[in-house]
């Protein structure tokens, strides 16, 4: 079982054995990078803790997940993360016994910044009960298939509202997909390289030991709100290169309804489908 924890970007998974509280993208350090811009904003880190200790302290999970992208930089680690990350995982450690890391496309080098006893999964996730976590930025681990509901983060939804008179409001947005479990199962033999003995639901069962249950896909919000997002249901071309590829496998594959996706803010408010929220942008 699990609950949005409206009005913030993160998710209480129970089990009979733990609350899980999950949080996706905080990107840690993103305004280090203006600062290459000569723009010098101050360390935006003690706010976001400040905010994850109070769900923490209110919540009182078991454990703490965080869905990829820790911090912000891709490759090379400024200095401002050195000083800023280590300092975020042992103030959060007072808070929460078990912490664990799904590794997303911008946590090479993390590894050495976290405290011992911090759990660094792959990118192709793990299940907690009925929920299979993955980052977005590869496909899942076909073991996930096997759960009711996936989370993902990455995209960092947002839905732009734009006036006549040029205003441009952007607010955070949750997704949730309608997902084909035959569908996406068939795509993961294939990428593993798995030829279909009998049919999709055998073939998993043979090779990776699962039943193709998953029927939705929830794509988180980043956790951190002064970090920009992707329109969603901007229509026109997006120009910046890759853009696409930037949405991650599943997204892009026909075993989920992006179209027909429902959007909701992060107090709980239904804004419509995507199909009708690009007439919006129109
Ligand atoms: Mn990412």
């Amino acid at each position: 079982m699990f609950t949005l924890l409206s009005p913030h970007p993160a998710a209480l998974i129970k089990t009979d054995k733990k609350a899980t509280l999950v949080i996706a993208d905080p990107h840690l350090g993103w305004e280090m990078s203006l600062q290459e811009k000569g723009i010098h904003v101050p360390s935006q880190t003690k706010k976001l803790l400040k905010k994850l200790v109070d769900l923490l302290d209110k919540h009182k999970p078991d454990a703490l997940i965080i869905l990829g992208d820790v911090k912000y930089t891709v490759v090379t680690s400024g200095p401002g993360e050195w000083r800023d990350i280590p300092e975020f995982f042992v103030e959060l450690k007072r808070h929460v016994a078990d912490i664990s890391i799904v590794r997303g496309n911008h946590d090479a080098n993390l590894d050495p910044m976290l405290p011992e006893n911090v759990a660094m999964h792959p990118a192709t996730g793990l299940a907690v009960g009925d929920v299979g976590l993955f980052h977005g930025h590869k496909w899942p681990s076909p073991a996930l298939l096997g759960c009711k509901t996936l989370f993902m983060g990455h995209l960092h939804p947002v839905v732009v509202f734009r006036d006549p008179a040029g205003f441009k409001i952007t607010r955070q947005a949750w997704m949730r997909v309608d997902c084909d479990a035959q569908a996406l199962g068939k795509t993961l033999l294939k990428k593993h390289g798995v030829k279909i003995e009998g049919t999709v639901e055998e073939t998993l069962q043979k090779y990776f030991k699962v039943k193709p249950r998953a029927t939705q896909l929830y794509i988180m919000p980043s956790f951190n709100d002064f970090l920009g997002g992707r329109p969603v249901n901007e229509t026109r071309p997006q120009k910046a290169l890759g853009a696409e590829a930037l949405i991650g496998p599943v997204l892009r594959s026909a075993a989920v309804d992006v179209e027909n996706s429902e959007l909701y803010l992060l107090d709980g408010t239904y804004l419509g489908t995507l199909r009708q929220l690009k007439q919006l942008d129109s």
